[in-house]
């Protein structure tokens, strides 16, 4: 009786190693499949940036702010560069988190001239150029 239960146990074990193989084998094949496919898809070049934290310089170029719209942690530091030949004046707006408006405002910024603020209180703020009043952006302070 003895030597029948012993019979059954040898003929089960050599199952299990090779179950687990096929499964390693059907993991790496997945992954494969999965690496091959992110590889072939075009990167998302044309998602716009519209928040990047960790950036901290606005570009004004061509009348318009870039990027318009900027997510920093608090206490960042946001520099504006003007890169076009006119002349612009960063001023925030009375609708920001500040409820005031003027919370930061530049001198009249010619062509290479830059502006620095810091943002030490989360939320949103507005702002415009004083010169030219459809050029908007916000700054959001996280
Ligand atoms: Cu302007």
């Amino acid at each position: 009786m003895n030597g029948n239960v012993g019979v059954p146990d040898m003929n089960y074990q050599p199952k299990k190693p090779y179950g687990a193989i096929l499964l390693l084998i059907l993991v790496i094949s997945i992954g494969f499949v999965g690496c091959t496919g992110y590889q072939q898809s075009p990167g998302p070049a044309t998602t716009p940036p519209t928040q990047v934290p960790g950036t901290t310089t606005v570009t004004i170029q061509n009348f318009a702010f870039s990027p318009p719209e900027l997510t920093v942690s608090q206490g960042a530091t946001v520099t504006w560069v003007n890169k076009d030949a006119a002349d612009h004046q960063i001023v925030s707006d009375a609708s920001g988190a500040d409820a005031v408006g003027n919370l930061f405002k530049s001198p009249i910024l010619p062509k290479d001239g830059s502006f620095t603020f810091t943002f030490t209180t989360p939320g949103t703020y507005p702002y415009h150029c004083s010169i030219h009043p459809s050029m908007k952006g916000s700054i959001t302070v996280q």
